[in-house]
């Protein structure tokens, strides 16, 4: 019998690619989406015909619960949440609810579906539970590179959410015997990523600007520095580490490190451009509480894993520049939500 996942996020980047790559490992796939006629759907439809479809929403307890009956997943991924960083401080109380107690209510669907109770059970044959946990944990970093056992200080109320889920897996671990693991995962792009985050909104301005659809792109600050990899080689650490003997926590990221700048820098090259000619900055871009580096030390991952990343700083760049040139030279709307 195939294996079965239940993701939420489905519509979301890593939903995506996760379900692309669990189809491929021979997965009936299933995913969590919410909303009554949520645009998102029929976008994922198009490119994975065969994943299916449970509704559902994080902030409802039932429908969780609901899912996980009818689908009896052998495995479950967390994706869903709000994960635009600025957006928690505009709607903190929501980012909780969803990227936070979200978890909470997912964790309990898993327990109350499968039967598990205090004082721990045999992992064996159990539910196993990955959460999307996030470098933002880290925030203000007291070390650099970060691993498994750096403290966290978070900056924003999208990281304070992550920092709960992420402890909260942790118990259910430790208090009921749970199969239930986080990645702490560090920034990861596509073409398929949201247009609100940096990386695709400077490769959508420069094929903008390349095309003569735009002049300028305003951005915040360009000094902050990530740890930037790709998407499709990140949801298969998260597959990995479900198939652990142990459950365990992992950093995942290339441990290179890039500024906004160098990202801006090395985009507009890709189409043969000046950047300076084009960006301009814009105050109002900057956070109330910026985190200003984040460097991954990925050592456990690549010892207990195997896990590796497979496509470097300049790949990803290029490819995201060129796959936009490619859309909206196909004609695509440039405010339009599609996937390449
Ligand atoms: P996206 O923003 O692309 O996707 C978020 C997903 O969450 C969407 O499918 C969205 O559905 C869903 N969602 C939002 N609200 C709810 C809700 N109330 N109930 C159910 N689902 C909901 O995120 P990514 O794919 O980039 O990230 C996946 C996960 O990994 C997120 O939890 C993110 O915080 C975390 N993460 C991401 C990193 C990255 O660099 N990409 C790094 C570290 C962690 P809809 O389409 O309906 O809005
Ligand atoms: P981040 O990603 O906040 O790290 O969260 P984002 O791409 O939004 O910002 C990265 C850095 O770029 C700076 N920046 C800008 N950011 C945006 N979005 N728009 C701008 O115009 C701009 N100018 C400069 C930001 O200040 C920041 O320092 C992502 C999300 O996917 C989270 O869900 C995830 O948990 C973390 O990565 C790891």
């Amino acid at each position: 019998m195939a294996r079965r996942a239940l993701i939420t996020g489905i519509t979301g980047q890593d939903g995506s690619y996760l379900a692309e790559h669990l189809l491929e490992q021979g997965y009936e796939v299933w995913g969590l989406a919410r909303g009554q006629a949520n645009p998102r759907v029929s976008r994922m439809r198009k490119l994975l015909s065969d994943v299916q479809v449970v509704r559902g929403d994080l902030l409802d307890q039932g429908s969780l619960i609901s899912a996980v009956e009818r689908v009896q997943p052998d495995e479950v991924y967390n994706l869903g949440a709000i994960s635009f960083v600025p957006m928690s401080w505009e709607q903190a109380e929501l980012t909780a609810e969803v990227t936070g107690m979200g978890v909470l209510r997912m964790l309990e669907a898993i327990r109350v579906c499968s039967g598990v109770s205090r004082g721990g059970s045999n992992a064996s044959g159990q539910i196993r539970f990955y959460q999307a946990s996030s470098s933002e944990m880290f925030g203000q970093v007291s070390e650099t590179p970060q691993t498994e056992r750096t403290a966290f200080h978070p900056r924003s109320p999208y990281g304070v959410a992550k920092a709960y889920g992420h402890f909260l897996t942790q118990n259910y671990r430790e208090s009921y015997g749970m199969f239930a693991v986080s990645g702490i995962l560090f920034n990861h792009e596509s073409p398929r990523r949201g247009a609100e985050f940096v990386t695709r909104k400077v490769s959508l301005g420069v094929a903008r600007i390349k095309l003569g659809l735009a002049t300028e792109l305003r951005l915040g600050n360009l000094e902050a520095r990530r740890d930037w990899g790709f998407a499709g080689d990140y949801v298969k650490a998260m597959h990995l580490m479900l198939q652990a003997a142990n459950p365990e926590d992992y950093v995942i990221g290339t441990g290179r490190m890039k500024s906004v700048r160098e990202l801006v820098e090395a985009a507009f090259a890709a189409a043969g451009l000046d950047w300076e000619r084009y960006v301009v900055t814009d105050q109002t871009l900057h956070r109330p509480a910026e985190v200003d580096l984040l460097c991954a030390d990925p050592k456990k991952a690549r010892a207990q894993l195997g896990w590796e990343p497979s496509v470097s700083f300049d790949e990803l760049v290029a490819m995201m520049v060129e796959s936009d040139l490619r859309l909206l030279s196909d004609g695509a709307d440039p405010d339009d939500d599609s996937w390449p």
